[in-house]
């Protein structure tokens, strides 16, 4: 159960330990928004369910960037170092973060890790975001960009079902395009859904896995770098 969620608890006692919950998230991101910009980090926090695909395109982005960019990544998960443990082998810096019983990263646990990594200016920060499709959208974690992944083997339905990550999201992420001819997914209803929920999030669909899409995806980087 997330601390968030916290149904133990009556309703008003519930709302208040919220919002203080919150309010403390709040100053820890104001913190770490203030630090990366001063820096001119662009800081991207990818969020959504299980197994989209948030390693595996991170990892071809590192690729991708090859070193011309410097990069450093931050993991959340309940459990493991799997995550971290890819991407050093793409030979960049990562942190992870294991949040036990947590379903979401907060302010207070980013700042801890950007004290560890010191990415360093003009640099590229991603956080892979734990996977849940619902508590990360709730906590600003100081990022410039949420991006959400959504995979086309969760079905057309979840921009609905989840609305408050997509309304969170600046850009969504259509994923494992490469596996449509096998699945009942129906990509317009979906994008039309993704906007119902949040008129100004921007679209780009790719294959992690293929490469299609890639290059959109990269640009999209370069131009919100600016
Ligand atoms: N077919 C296909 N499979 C993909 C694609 N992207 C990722 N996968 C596969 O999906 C599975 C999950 O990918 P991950 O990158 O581990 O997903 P994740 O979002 O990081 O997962 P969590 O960290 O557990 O939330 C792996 O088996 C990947 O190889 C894709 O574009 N197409
Ligand atoms: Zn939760
Ligand atoms: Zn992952």
């Amino acid at each position: 159960m997330c601390s968030v969620c916290g149904c133990h608890n009556e309703q008003s006692r519930l709302i208040s330990i919220e919002q203080d919950i919150l309010s403390k998230n709040n100053r820890y991101a104001t913190i770490n928004r203030d630090y990366l910009n001063e820096r001119n980090i662009f800081c991207l926090n990818l969020v959504s369910s299980p197994g989209s695909g948030k390693t595996t395109l991170l990892c071809e982005t590192i690729k991708a960037l090859g070193h011309e960019t410097p990069i450093t990544v931050i993991e959340g998960d309940q459990q493991t170092s799997f995550d971290a443990e890819r991407i050093r082998k793409t030979g960049v810096k990562a942190v992870q973060i294991n949040t036990g019983k947590g379903c979401h990263l907060d302010g207070q646990m980013v700042g801890r890790a950007i004290d560890e990594l010191k990415p360093e200016s003009h640099s590229i920060l991603f956080i892979e975001n734990v996977g849940n499709l619902i508590c990360p959208a709730a906590f600003d974690l100081g990022e410039a960009k949420k991006v959400v992944i959504l995979s086309v083997t969760e079905g057309t339905d979840k921009p609905l079902k989840y609305p408050d990550m997509f309304h969170a999201a600046d850009l969504m992420i259509l994923n494992k395009t490469d596996l449509l001819p096998y699945v009942d997914f129906d990509i317009e209803l979906c994008f039309q859904y993704a906007l119902q929920v949040n008129p100004d999030i921007q679209i780009l669909t790719l294959s992690a896995t293929r490469g299609d899409g890639m290059k959109s995806w990269l640009n999209w980087i370069e131009q919100h770098r600016e």
